[in-house]
């Protein structure tokens, strides 16, 4: 039988994508999706859905049991950008749903955990090139504290009450199907919408800020198969490493400027670049690689058309 899975967190950035692409793996009714709001029209009429605060034990709790839950990816969570300017609404979202999730984990009442974590999770003292997976982190954003200590709890759990939790830590991701808020990587979604409606774009990262991104679809592929590897496979259990481009915001303008010749970047870093500076421009997501087979597909030039395409059709232009 198949197992079934809550989605919490389903309307935003990768929320969206992963309900989609696990209802084509298990089938729509195995997969709940919830959120606090509605989320777009192929999500919304793709399977079931539930409105639930991702703060609230007893809504999450009762959705467990309604459903017979077996495994909750827990996607809800504020990023970096507006967690600087809500510090405490980011610590009791990011970490009051991740105790919710792992408590209801130590208590058996679901099997399996998905949390993500984030590059956030790095800081200024931490080395910029070939991030290993353990390292010195000593992040400076509220965001980035809050990811570290998530992962810290995750590792704890596991060691102490069994708990099958499994992490990754995203890069920025881009993706056209929902919109991602909030972020420091937003840029690089942004500018392909930019791109395709007015011609230009204003970054507001500096253009030789090289941050790790990947495609969507290797993020939602990534994410599957973590969850999907033997549990003796899972060697890492605060969070793993992940890579798959590394991008200045002028490397991307070029890579769109092939497409669409006559597009123009120009910058005005804001409070998002001291953010920026603070994370690593690549990373080593080798354990990954070998704990349980991890690859990447999309490259810069792949992932810009399937982008532009992508948008072309949502605007119908
Ligand atoms: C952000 O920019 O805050 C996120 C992230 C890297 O976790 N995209």
């Amino acid at each position: 039988m198949a197992s079934k899975i809550l989605i919490i967190g389903a309307c935003g950035q990768i929320g969206t994508e992963l309900t989609l692409a696990l209802r084509d793996k298990v089938g729509k009714d195995n997969v709940i999706a919830s959120d606090i709001r509605e989320g777009n029209e192929e999500l919304m009429s793709s399977g079931p859905f539930e409105i639930a605060d991702a703060t609230n034990y007893n809504q999450i709790g009762d959705l467990v049991i309604q459903y017979e839950i077996d495994e909750v990816y827990l996607m809800a969570a504020m990023l970096s950008a507006t967690a600087e300017k809500l510090p405490m609404k980011a610590w009791d979202l990011n970490m009051g749903s991740l105790f919710h999730v792992l408590n209801l984990a130590k208590e058996g009442k679901i099997r399996k955990v998905f949390w993500p974590s984030s590059i956030a999770v790095f800081g200024p003292t931490t080395p910029k090139h070939d991030t290993p997976q353990t390292t010195v982190m000593e992040p400076t954003t509220v965001y980035g504290i809050s990811k570290q200590a998530g992962e810290r709890w995750c590792e704890y759990y596991h060691n102490k009450f069994g708990v099958d939790v499994r992490s990754i830590r995203y890069p920025g991701l881009i993706s056209y199907k929902t919109l991602p808020g909030g972020g420091t990587t937003d840029y690089a979604v942004e500018i392909y919408h930019e791109a395709l409606k007015t011609g230009k774009y204003t970054s507001f990262l500096k253009e030789d800020t090289e941050l790790p991104m990947m495609f969507m679809d290797d993020a939602i592929r990534a994410t599957i198969s973590l969850m999907e590897a033997p549990s003796e496979k899972v060697k890492v259990r605060s969070s793993y490493n992940l890579s798959a481009l590394n991008f200045t915001p002028a490397t991307l303008a070029n890579a769109i400027q092939k497409h669409i010749p006559e597009f123009e970047i120009s910058y005005a870093p804001d409070f998002r670049q001291a953010i920026a500076d603070s994370w690593p421009s690549s990373i080593d997501d080798s354990e990954a690689r070998t704990d349980w087979g991890w690859r990447h597909e999309f490259d810069l030039e792949k992932m810009t058309s399937e982008m532009l395409e992508g948008i072309k059709e949502v605007y119908h232009v």
